[in-house]
């Protein structure tokens, strides 16, 4: 019973590790991850937001944009931001 559980676990992980992996080109470093660095890169202007027009000159994709701006404002804010990063 102890191995089942173990293995329902183990198939439970996976979608989460594949999403984790998923290339995605908000991912500006390409090391992989999207952490906080990656918004940093992106907000070229500094003033904590990532316009579309920042996410475009960085390489992002408009899926990956959209993805990203939750509430479909046109901007990547840090609190959204926040729900797709890594840490690290
Ligand atoms: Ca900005
Ligand atoms: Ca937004």
């Amino acid at each position: 019973m102890k191995l089942l559980t173990a293995l329902l676990v183990v198939i439970g992980l996976v979608p989460a590790i594949a999403m984790a992996q998923a290339k995605s080109t908000l991912d500006v470093s390409k090391d992989g991850k999207v952490t906080k660095a990656d918004m940093m890169a992106m907000d070229t202007n500094k003033d904590g937001k990532v316009t579309a027009a920042e996410a475009k000159a960085a390489g992002v994709s408009d899926a990956d944009f959209k993805k990203a701006d939750k509430n479909g404002d046109g901007i990547i804010d840090y609190a959204e931001w926040e729900k797709i990063y890594e840490p690290g």
